[in-house]
């Protein structure tokens, strides 16, 4: 029995050599270690050993065994790391190409302002979605019968809860933690309940910014986003400035840049106007400043805001505006 033990041993050792595929790695198993194999066979001869010796050639058969299974297995692992048995690949065959992603439209844009406003000094600040009433509309000077604060324009989730309608209340939250100077962007999405069509959504991205220290003038507002156009839009754009109304902002100001599609003449893009509506902003009005705690004496400070949705259909010529929010991989690929 010992001797035999032997034998096994000896010619597993020397085939295992021989095995370089999955097909002969199979005979090796099949001639050693399946259910009628060699090793198999031995056991069954057990039987005829005298029980005393038993034990012993019990265990050495029990060491064959796992001695045999050994050589099977890391021939196994070896076949598998060196490849052999797939099928070598075919080098005749064209070459894959391989999808690179790209930036979302909205995301370049933001990145963009972003880093203009960074690059001037400016931080950048956010805060929760879901907004109360004095955050969103009190603390920013709305009047109680302010239309916006309807159920038709604002989407109330309670008496008290709401998703915020611009990005405003992240600029009062900053100021209840900080003293000026303050000097940050907040960028981010908002929701207005509007009917869905090419032109509106009911959620869009806004940048607002808010300058607040002492001493702080309408001409700094205009010689920072002046720059901001300059950076953003080109050197040697034309823009203008016009008044309009903001509850957060007096004297508040709309500002213009040449239709850039007509270049000026009058178009659909511009509504036949030859201007283009990019920002609104404005000398921050001393009511916010008091809501906040601020000394509304001792600190001026400017604010504006733009809709990121309607920077890009402009700068990519986009004529809708659901095209935004499908990730359809046929739209976003362009980019
Ligand atoms: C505080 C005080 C004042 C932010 C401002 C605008 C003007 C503005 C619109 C642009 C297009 C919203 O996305 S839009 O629909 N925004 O014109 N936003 S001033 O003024 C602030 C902000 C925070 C505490």
């Amino acid at each position: 029995m010992d001797a035999d033990i032997q034998e096994i041993r000896g010619r597993a050792t020397a085939e295992i050599d021989q095995v370089s595929s999955p097909e002969g790695l199979d005979r090796f198993r099949v001639t050693f270690l399946a259910r009628k194999g060699l090793v198999a066979q031995l056991f069954e001869s057990l039987k005829t050993v005298p029980p005393a010796e038993k034990p012993r050639v019990g265990k050495a058969l029990n060491e064959l065994r796992e001695y045999v299974q050994g050589l099977h297995d890391r021939r196994a692992a070896d076949l598998t790391a060196s490849g052999a048995g797939r099928h070598a690949p075919d080098l005749t065959l064209p070459g894959r190409t391989r999808f690179a992603g790209s930036r979302h439209p909205l995301t370049r844009v933001l990145d963009e302002i972003k880093e203009i406003f960074v690059s001037m000094g400016f931080a950048i600040a956010d805060g929760p979605e879901i907004e109360d009433d004095y955050h969103n509309f009190g603390a920013l000077n709305f009047p109680p019968d302010h239309p916006a604060r309807d159920m038709q324009d604002t989407f109330f989730l309670d008496a008290n809860a709401l998703l915020r309608t611009h990005t405003s209340p992240v600029q009062i939250r900053v100021m209840e933690v900080m003293q000026p100077p303050i000097r940050h962007i907040m960028p981010g999405k908002v929701y207005r309940n509007e009917a869905i069509n090419a032109r509106s959504y009911c959620m869009f991205h806004q940048v607002e910014g808010l300058c607040v220290d002492r001493g702080v003038t309408f001409s700094d507002l205009k010689g920072t986003l002046i720059a901001f156009i300059k950076e953003f839009y080109g050197p040697s754009l034309k823009y203008r400035f016009r008044p309009t109304f903001f509850p957060f902002t007096e004297p508040s100001a709309d500002i213009y840049i040449t239709c850039f599609m007509c270049g000026g003449r009058g178009c659909r893009i511009c509504k036949q106007s030859g201007w283009l509506e990019i920002l609104g902003c404005g000398m921050v009005d001393p009511a916010v400043f008091r809501s906040v705690g601020y000394d509304a004496e001792r600190y001026t400070g400017y604010a504006f805001g733009m809709g990121i949705e309607r920077i890009a259909l402009l700068r990519y010529g986009i004529d809708d505006i659901r095209l935004f929010f499908q990730n359809d991989v046929r739209f976003l690929s362009q980019f």
